[in-house]
């Protein structure tokens, strides 16, 4: 559908807008018009959504691949329909390349432990980077704990910038899985994952993408990337929370074992032996987000309507004025400078605490985060904290960022 707009066509943002209804929430203490700067964490959800979830209860609820019955069949077409949906989007080859997750956390939960158990030994090494959200650092702590393999860290530099020449060096180890980021939740720093990727493949590791701050921003095409496994939740791509999406490789899907057991995801029971189902249903144990699922479909569907690359284009925009606006407040650091960012600005107002910033932008109507972000060590290296974060979507407009400028120069004056 996106390639038969025009994308330099400018969206329009007031039409957008109207579409979420939370948008017109005021905030308590003042009445201020509700400024939603959290993106990163979760996005609004359209009327769409709001609709399709409420339309599947009232007319097709019923659980899928099970009945025979109408509504079993209506639920089943409508939740594969959905697959489908997440294939063409993020173009798979296969349907059955797409995995219902419970998000992007679980999605590599769901390849850590099935490949560590395939194929992590002793020695071994498991590669990520130094700006891994923690759902892409734990899950593989615990694997190379449980295995005895070796976490090995792609260093970045202070702009936030991962260092290729160390990637080139490290890669030649005894590497069995890389897995990365695509965009940073913490410094909105882009990664080169193409050429990583590319690199990664001329040693055999295959690779890992956390595109969980990605999709909502670029297009995202997996054959075009070439990476075996992806992830991220729909709860930042505008669908409802408690679902998400695991891609992997046909090939590398047949070469896990399943990860939990149950119904769905088996052909024979036994007391003695259970034979696997085929995929995708082999990684689905239980009954699936069949809402969740059809309410996912009805965002994608919502983004498409827009078309993702002209999305980018009016994100990239927001976000240069945002930079440019942003760069006007005293007492202004921020971090995070690599060159190709997205989605996100983090930033210090002098030397003040980001909860005491945070929370006197928030009497002010605006929603941002302050903390960490779930990455700690990103934190340690840089020695801070944690950083102030706003992060955008494609309701923000020009005038967010101007509320957002005017409540920094008064949180700045209030904290002296
Ligand atoms: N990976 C990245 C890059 C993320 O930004 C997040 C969530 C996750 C993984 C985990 O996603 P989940 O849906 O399974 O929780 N990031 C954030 C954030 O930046 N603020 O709140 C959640």
């Amino acid at each position: 559908m996106s390639h038969t707009l025009n994308i330099y066509e400018p969206l329009s943002i007031e039409a957008i807008r109207a579409e979420f209804p939370i948008l017109q929430t005021k905030v308590l203490y003042g009445g201020h018009p509700l400024v939603y700067l959290d993106n990163a964490a979760t996005t609004q959800k359209p009327t769409v959504v709001l609709e399709a979830l409420d339309e599947y209860y009232k007319t097709i609820n019923a659980n899928v691949h099970r009945g025979v019955h109408y509504l079993s069949q209506r639920a089943t077409d409508a939740f594969e329909e959905a697959r489908r949906k997440v294939a063409s989007f993020i173009n798979a080859r296969y349907d059955y390349e797409i995995i219902f997750t419970r998000g992007t956390t679980n999605g590599i939960n769901t390849v850590s432990s099935t490949f560590g158990r395939a194929f992590l030994r002793p020695g071994d090494e498991v590669l990520i980077s130094a700006m891994e959200h923690h759902s892409n650092i734990v899950p593989w702590q615990m694997a190379c704990e449980y295995y005895g393999a070796t976490l090995k860290v792609i260093p970045m530099n202070e702009r936030g910038e991962l260092d290729q020449a160390a990637f080139a060096t490290l890669i030649r180890g005894r590497v069995k899985i890389l897995a990365l980021t695509y965009v940073s939740n913490s410094l909105g720093t882009v990664n080169p994952i193409r050429d990583m990727i590319r690199t990664a493949h001329t040693y055999g590791v295959p690779v890992l993408i956390d595109a969980a701050q990605a999709v909502q921003h670029m297009p995202v095409d997996v054959q075009d990337l070439d990476c075996d496994f992806l992830v991220f939740s729909s709860h930042k791509i505008y669908g409802p929370t408690g679902i998400g999406v695991l891609y992997g490789k046909e090939e590398w899907l047949n070469k896990l074992p399943p990860h939990e057991g149950g119904g769905e995801m088996i052909k024979t029971v036994t007391f003695g032996k259970t034979t696997y189902n085929d995929l995708p249903f082999k990684f689905e144990a239980g009954t699936p987000d069949m809402s969740g699922a059809i309410g996912l479909k009805a965002a994608l569907d919502y983004v498409d309507s827009i078309g993702i690359d002209r999305i980018q284009l009016a994100e990239e925009a927001l976000m240069s004025y945002a930079l440019d606006a942003l760069s006007t407040v005293p007492g202004i650091r921020f971090i995070g400078e690599a060159e190709h960012r997205s989605g996100v600005i983090s930033f210090l107002l002098a030397e003040h605490h980001p909860f005491d910033v945070g929370e006197l932008l928030d009497k002010q109507g605006i929603a941002v985060r302050t903390g960490h972000h779930c990455c700690q060590p990103v934190m340690d290296f840089l020695d801070i904290a944690g950083t102030v974060r706003a992060s955008f979507s494609i309701y923000n407009t020009p005038s967010d960022v101007d509320s957002l400028v005017t409540a920094l120069q008064k949180a700045g004056r209030i904290l002296g």
